[in-house]
Formats: structure tokens, sequence, C-alpha cells
């Protein structure tokens, strides 16, 4: 007999002796095993990358939440892999929009062995960081980095959700060009991939429509102060002005702008596209235009909406509907191939066909997202609003475009149902803010 089944044993038997010299008859109670311990699950780790420091750290924080949401509501739910509870764990990183930062965190998150990467935000850090990925091979997805070189190198493991600048350029340039029929137009850009590659983009467009450019005015990520190059542009008379930079510098210039008088249309891209421009320009911000490579947040699916709002207290600001769609890619992927490696849930990933937060997501052959919307907005009563959203080069006005995919009304009994085919299904209704 071993020594634990015989300590048991005696253990029964002096219980039943000390019953019995009690006068009862009851029986010993029976020796229970605790239940085994549940394994622990096993952490699979995601990166989340922007600048969560600096001027656009509003819009860092904004990618970050996106991603956090997916991240906790997946553990919410419970994740099996292989057979095995998973905990994801969301790793975050400062790259402070900046290159070189975007490089050295990068490769801290490689160390750290995540098996995929949101982010980062801004083109210019991406694109670099990129390479980093590439080489230990790990997917990435980017919620807003526009700039086409991203997914021109190549790359298999590099995807993005929002869409490319050599469709934004063109998108806010033929609304500014046949809305407000400039003659002449001011670029300026702030000297990055993302801000310069714009700034072209758009300068195609408007000269290719007939459009006269000034010759191209430049400051950087970090001016504050734009009255040299404004005040050089007022005298040429532009009927509007494009600047491809984020809002943290594109506030300060439409602010000195309208202080030096320049009554110019003042134009955005996507990086100036957010309600952080009313704070950073008052009511000289009234009237602008500006675009996002994407659907906006008011047409975000309802669920994401509360989900975000319940969370953060806040709403989202521009691509958080993005990242959050990213990272529930990634997830995705790794149910489909039943595994966190980043070698056999890849192929999965390049073949999405995901339902998310921004809308249908499937990737063509690049990485880029197909058939991507641009909307294109204005600034009224100190918010921006969509007025119009571009597919495929048809434009439909914004209101047109929700009405449509408003749901389909409820169906008539079936007594009274028309004979008629029914109708094709509608897109899911998108949310009115
Ligand atoms: N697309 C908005 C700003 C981020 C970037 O592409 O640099």
């Amino acid at each position: 007999m071993q020594r634990t089944q015989l300590s048991l044993a005696v253990l029964a038997a002096v219980a039943a002796f000390t019953l019995a010299g009690c006068g009862e008859e009851k029986k010993p109670a029976p020796v229970v095993a605790a239940p085994p311990a549940a394994p622990a699950p096993v952490v699979v780790k995601l990166g989340h990358v922007g600048p969560l420091t600096g001027g656009i750290a509003h819009l860092g924080k904004d990618n970050e939440n996106g991603a956090r949401l997916a991240v906790d509501e997946a553990n919410a739910k419970g994740l099996k892999l292989g057979g095995k509870s998973v905990k994801l764990e969301l790793l975050t990183e400062d790259d402070q929009a900046d290159p070189k930062v975007g490089t050295t965190v990068a490769q801290k998150l490689v160390d750290a062995k995540v098996a995929g990467v949101v982010g980062h935000l801004n083109s210019g850090v991406t694109i670099p960081a990129s390479s980093i990925y590439k080489q230990a091979g790990i997917p990435m997805i980017s919620g807003s980095a526009t700039n086409p070189q991203l997914t021109e190198q190549g790359f298999n493991n590099v995807f993005r959700v929002v869409g490319r600048d050599d469709q934004q350029g063109p998108a806010i340039a033929s609304y500014l060009q046949s809305e407000v029929k400039p003659k002449t137009v001011a670029v300026i850009d702030d000297a990055t991939a993302y801000g310069e590659g714009l700034a072209n983009e758009v300068e195609k467009t408007l000269k290719a429509a007939g459009v006269k450019v000034l010759p191209r005015e430049k400051g950087s990520d970090k001016t504050a102060d734009f009255k040299a190059i404004l005040t050089k542009i007022k005298g040429k008379k532009p009927d509007a002005v494009f600047y491809g930079g984020m809002d943290a510098t594109g506030g300060p210039l439409l602010k000195q702008g309208r202080e030096l008088g320049i009554k110019a249309v003042f134009a955005f891209g996507d990086g100036a596209c957010t309600d952080k421009m009313k704070e950073l320009a008052g009511d000289a911000a009234e009237g602008l235009l500006c675009s996002q490579a994407g659907l906006p947040v008011q047409a975000a699916n309802k669920q994401f909406l509360d989900a975000y709002k319940a969370k953060f207290k806040i709403d989202p600001i521009l691509y958080a509907p993005f990242t959050y769609d990213a990272a529930n890619l990634l997830i995705e992927a790794m149910k489909k191939a039943d595994s966190a490696d980043p070698a056999k849930y890849l192929p999965e990933l390049a073949k999405s066909s995901y339902d998310g937060a921004s809308g249908h997501i499937e990737f063509d052959a690049k990485g880029d997202r197909k058939d991507a919307e641009m909307t294109i907005f204005t600034m009224k009563g100190g918010k921006i609003e969509p007025i119009a959203i571009i597919k495929g080069g048809k434009t439909t006005k914004f209101e047109d475009f929700i009405k449509a995919a408003a749901p389909a009304a409820p169906a008539a009994p079936a007594a009274e149902a028309p004979k008629a085919a029914a109708e094709p299904a509608k897109p899911a209704e998108p949310a009115k803010k």
C-alpha cells in the first residue's frame, strides 16, 4: 500500500473509532480530491504603435483605443487556438511620429515576439518600420498610413485598412476644383512622406484640370509659425490653399492665414481633418474643406461606436474604427489558421473578407484595402461634417449615402407580402452621430 493510501486508511479508521466512541454511527466523510487547476492561458502578444506623445498624441491614442477595444473584446469572448485557451496582450509603443524612434520601437516589438502589429500612424514612420517587421515575418496593418509607397515595397506582411493618397489627393483636389472653382491654388506641405506625398497628388490633379498651382511652400511637422510662408502666398492672391500635414500644424497655419487676412478657401487631407482644427484655429476653422481616406466615424457601425464610448468615455476622433478593424483582422486570421504563428496565419490575413466597423474589408495583392471610400468634410459649427463620399470615381452626397445604407423597412407579414422578388439586402445601418 502506498504511503498516501495508508495515511488515508489510518485517518478513516481513527475517524470511525472516534465516532463510535461518541455513540454515533456516521460513516467518515469521503475524501474529495481538489479538481486539477485549469492550465494558464497561452499569452499571445499584439503590438500597437503610434505617437502617444507630442502634437498628434490625440490621434495616436485614438488609434490605440481602437486596437485595445478589439483585444479586450476578444479576451472577454474567449479565444482558443490549437486547442489551448489564449489571452491576447496588447503591447503599446510610442513612436513619437519620428521615423528613427519608429524603427527602434518596431525592433522592440519584434524582440518581444509580438504575433502581429497594428500601426504605425504616420506614413513616414510606418514605411521604414515595415522593413523591420518584414525581416521578422510579422504581419502589420496600419489603420492610418496613406502614403502609397507603404504597399508598393512588395512586402507580403504589410497591409492597410485606409485608402491611399493617390486616391485621397485626387478626391479632395477634384472636390475643391468642382465646388470652389479656383483659378490659382497655393500648396504647402510639412516635408513628411505623408504631407509632401499628398500635396504632390493634389497638385498633379489640379494641374491636370487646368488650375494654376503656385510654387510649393514647405514647413515641417514641428512648424509653429507659418507667417513668412503665408505672407508670401498672400501676395499672390490664391483662391484656395491646400496644406499637406497634420492638425497640430494645420490648425496654427489656418489661424495665422486668417489673421493675415487671407480669404482663400483652406483645404486639408486626413491628418488635419479633425475637430481639433476648431480647438487650434478657433473660428478660422469654420468652412474649411478636408478629406479622410475612408468612411467617416459617423458611418462606423453602431456596435463599435457604443462600445468605444462606453469604454473610453469619449467619441472616436479619426481612424479608431480602422485600428479596431485592423486588430480584429489579425485575430480573425489567427482563428482561421487556428494559430498565432505569423507564418501560419499570414496567408489567412491576405485572404480576409471581413465586415468591420469601417465597412467591408478585403485586401488586394499589394495589401491595400479594395474599393476604399474617400470622404469630403467641411467644418460647420465647430465640428467637421461629412459632405460627400467618393467611391470608385462616383461621388455621393453623404445624406444620400446614409439613406441608401439605412436598413430596409421591416418585411410585411407573409400573407400581405407582394409577389415581386425581394429587394437585395441593404448594407448595415451606419450610426448617426
Ligand atoms: N494619413 C494621415 C496621416 C498619417 C500618415 O499617413 O502619415
